[in-house]
C-alpha cells in the first residue's frame, strides 16, 4: 500500500513536472516566435529604409553646361542663403564676415560636390553681384579652388596647374553679371579659369570667403561652346539634379 502511494506520488510528480516542462516550452517557444517576428519586422524596416536612402541625387551637367547654384554649396562660417527673386533659383549666398585678403580663413569655407560624366576640359564662370553701396572693386571676389588641383590658368602662353586657392573676380550690380578670372599674384597675371577632369565621376569645389558682403548667384562649367554662348544659354538655366 504503501509502495503504491509513493509510486501514485511518483507518477504525480513526474505528471507536474512533464505539464511545467510543456507550459515552459510552450512559453519560450511563444516569446521566440515574438522575437522572431519583431526580427523579421525590423529586417523589413530597415529594407524600407535601405530603399529610400538608396535614391542617390547628383548635380549633373545638361547640354554642355554644369551649374552649381550657390545655395546648394555646404555653408559654413558667415554665408547666408538670401531669398531674391532676381536670383537664379530665387536665391543667393551671401558673406557677412570680415574681408580677408591675403589669406584663407578657413572657418569660411564652403564646398560643393557634382558629377562629370566623362574626361572633359570646362570654362569657370560664375553669376555675382555686388551691393548697390559697394565702391569700385569692393565686395567682388571670392577665393577658388578644385581639390587635386584639377584647375588650370593661362600664363605666359602656357597652361599653369592650380595647386591652391587662387582669386576669382569680377564686377556686377543690380542684376547677377556673367563673368569672373583669376587674379593671381605669382606672377601676377590674369586668366580665364579652366578646369580639367581626367576622368568620369565625383569631384568638388571649394570656396573661400574673401570680401565682405559679396554676393554670389551660381557657378557655371561649360564645355564645347564659346564663352558668348555659355553666358546666353546659361542665363535662364538653373542646375540639373539626377536622382537615382
Ligand atoms: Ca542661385
Amino acid at each position: 500500500m504503501k509502495n503504491t502511494i509513493s509510486t501514485n506520488r511518483f507518477h504525480a510528480s513526474i505528471l507536474s513536472l512533464f505539464v511545467i516542462t510543456a507550459f515552459l516550452f510552450n512559453s519560450c517557444s511563444k516569446e521566440q516566435s515574438k522575437i522572431e517576428m519583431e526580427n523579421i519586422e525590423e529586417t523589413e524596416n530597415e529594407e524600407e529604409t535601405q530603399s529610400e536612402e538608396a535614391e542617390v541625387c547628383k548635380i549633373v551637367e545638361k547640354d554642355g553646361l554644369l551649374i552649381l547654384e550657390a545655395e546648394s554649396f555646404d555653408l559654413k562660417g558667415k554665408w547666408r542663403v538670401v531669398e531674391d527673386e532676381k536670383a537664379s533659383g530665387g536665391k543667393y549666398i551671401e558673406y557677412y564676415g570680415s574681408n580677408s585678403y591675403n589669406s584663407q580663413n578657413l572657418t569660411h569655407e564652403i564646398s560643393i560636390k557634382f558629377t562629370i560624366n566623362g574626361a572633359s576640359k570646362y570654362l569657370v564662370k560664375w553669376y555675382m553681384r555686388q551691393p548697390d553701396e559697394a565702391e569700385g572693386d569692393k565686395s567682388n571676389d571670392v577665393w577658388i579652388y578644385f581639390p587635386n588641383n584639377y584647375g588650370r590658368a593661362w600664363v605666359n602662353d602656357q597652361s599653369v596647374v592650380l595647386e591652391q586657392y587662387e582669386k576669382f573676380v569680377s564686377r556686377g550690380k543690380g542684376d547677377f553679371a556673367y563673368g569672373g578670372v583669376l587674379d593671381l599674384h605669382n606672377p601676377k597675371a590674369s586668366s580665364w579659369y579652366n578646369v580639367e577632369f581626367p576622368a568620369a565621376g565625383e569631384y568638388s569645389l571649394k570656396i573661400c570667403a574673401r570680401s565682405e558682403f559679396f554676393q554670389l548667384d551660381k557657378i557655371v562649367l561649360s564645355k564645347g561652346m564659346t564663352n558668348e554662348v555659355a553666358m546666353e544659354k546659361s542665363k535662364s538655366r538653373t542646375e540639373t539634379i539626377s536622382c537615382e
